[in-house]
């Protein structure tokens, strides 16, 4: 059925007041298998291979796989792939930008074989992922897989279930079928992502019989490449009021829009096993030394958001602009900034760090964008020990003491024990909730919860829970934002 009130190739163009791709997304043959099709790959990767394919063209399409759910399988298909980038700069009115690159979108729960398939056609140059840093199924602790049911299911040879499986079998009938190259590229805020999935792809490899795992670990080393990556562009979750705005922005209704940002930025590993799309075109960055920018972004973007959307939310703050519009909070996100992360970076090329870190609070400070404090509070197991506790670390080891660091820690185990200042409740969303909640309990002492859970190997390693400073820096935190709540533990920090 032709649903003239719809975005699709039949609408595009006759849309009202947006920009269309520049090409024929109809045309375009698919050359990327993206694994785990949300909001933010819709924002950024693939916004950099529409700008590609609207300069020179190409068979980059996108095949995007969604792993369990059918929400944007069942938005995009009946769109012809097509969707909207709602850009939210806070300075206006929106700007709506249909993006083309997306050319089938699969739900691998629902066809895990088509899955392996494309990601071992031929034609298929390119894998991304943004699969979440809880999507890669490894222990934070130790950087290796965390063996479960589903990896079992995809090691004994059952249509695979899980991320690196895919890769795996994949890459498998890949090197079976001499298809050639692949290129893996891990769009996730997790250090040293590509050497990190390589890890993991060869650890699932050497539990495969020898007679499946030799001639495949020798094929992954020839033919295959995983450069390292850093993402940046905050991508809210899309609301019923973003669905209206671009219904009147287009003249269509869009299922599928997703909101950014102006900003973005992707730094690329210049070490690709085959052919790829000019991102640079777009205004990537290919080096040879992703480190320094990825550092430098988990540290002070990601570590101060995260220090934000705990205080924040507990504070009672639903958005990260209105937590930071309290000028308790953006004093401690401003010392967080400048006395403990800054101190562990060095400034990658064309980056000014006082510069950059300013620039992070006002991209923060964009309340158009809505950015929930609960949805960067999320998996914090899974994001601290790259956003915050490294630069423990090197400050412990410096002989500095990460005052605001352990805030941010001390405000995720107050966030943990589930409700805010006012008593509110908080639904805590974390892979290791279960176990995290009853330690952090507000029945026990600010001591006992800080020693408990600085004790989970996983998040914490084996160090930072015996390191005494540390414990005692977090529990004097804890303590406080437990007597004074929030606003009043940080009351001296407004100036
Ligand atoms: C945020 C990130 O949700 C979160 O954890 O810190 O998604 C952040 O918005 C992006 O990394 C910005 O590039």
């Amino acid at each position: 059925m032709n649903d003239d009130a719809r975005l699709s190739l039949r609408t595009l163009p006759s849309l009202r007041s947006a920009e269309a791709p520049g090409y024929a997304p109809g045309d375009v043959r698919i050359g990327i298998v993206h694994l785990g099709i949300g909001a933010f790959f819709r924002a950024h990767a693939a916004v950099y291979t529409d700008d590609v394919l609207t300069e020179v063209g190409g068979d980059w399409g996108v095949c995007g796989v969604s792993q369990r759910s059918r929400t944007v399988p069942d938005q995009l298909d009946p769109q012809d792939g097509l969707y909207t980038v709602l850009e939210r700069s806070g300075d206006g009115e929106p700007t709506a930008r249909v993006i083309g690159s997306v050319r089938e979108v699969l739900c691998a729960a629902d066809e895990p074989s088509t899955v392996v398939e494309r990601i071992a056609a031929p034609t298929t140059k390119l894998v991304t992922l943004t699969v979440t840093e809880k999507g890669y199924r490894y222990d934070p602790g130790t950087g290796r897989l965390a063996m479960d049911d589903d990896l079992a299911a995809d090691l004994a040879g059952e249509a695979p279930r899980t991320v690196v499986g895919q890769l795996v079998r994949g890459m498998q009938q890949r090197q079976r079928t001499e298809a050639g190259p692949l290129t893996v590229v891990s769009c996730d805020n997790l250090p040293e992502n590509g050497p990190l999935l390589a890890g993991l792809v060869h650890e699932f490899i050497a539990q495969l019989p020898p007679e499946e795992a030799d001639p495949l670990t020798d094929w992954v080393r020839s033919s295959a490449a995983f450069p390292q990556t850093m993402v940046d562009r905050i991508v809210p979750a899309t609301t019923d009021d973003d669905r209206a705005e671009t219904e009147r922005l287009l003249g269509v209704r869009d299922d599928g829009v997703v909101v950014a940002e102006p900003f973005r930025q992707w730094v690329i590993e210049d070490a690709f096993a085959g052919p790829r799309p000019e991102w640079e075109r777009a205004g990537a960055i290919l080096t040879d030394d992703v480190g320094a920018y990825e550092r430098v972004k988990l540290r002070l973007l990601n570590g101060t958001h995260s220090t934000v959307a705990y205080l924040g939310a507990v504070a009672g703050y639903g958005f990260i602009a209105e937590a930071l519009a309290d000028q308790r909070i953006a004093g401690a996100a401003r010392r967080l900034i400048t006395e403990d992360s800054t101190p562990t970076l060095t400034q990658p090329p064309g980056v000014e760090l006082s510069a950059y870190g300013d620039q992070v609070l006002e991209r923060f400070s964009n309340a158009a964008l809505g950015h929930r404090t609960t949805q960067v509070a999320m998996d914090g197991s899974h994001k601290l020990p790259q956003r915050l506790l490294g630069t423990a670390r090197e400050r412990l080891a410096a002989g500095a003491e990460p005052r605001w660091v352990a805030l941010g820690v001390a405000a995720w185990l107050r966030y943990l024990a589930g409700t805010t200042d006012a008593g509110e409740p908080i639904t805590v969303d974390d892979p290791l909730a279960e176990r995290l909640q009853p330690l952090a309990s507000a029945d026990r002492s600010a001591s006992e919860v800080t020693e408990a859970v600085l004790r989970i190997r996983e998040v914490f390693g084996d160090d930072l829970g015996e390191d005494e400073r540390f414990v005692e820096l977090v529990t004097t935190w804890l303590d406080a934002l437990r007597r004074h709540g929030v606003l009043g533990a940080l009351e001296d920090l407004a100036n």
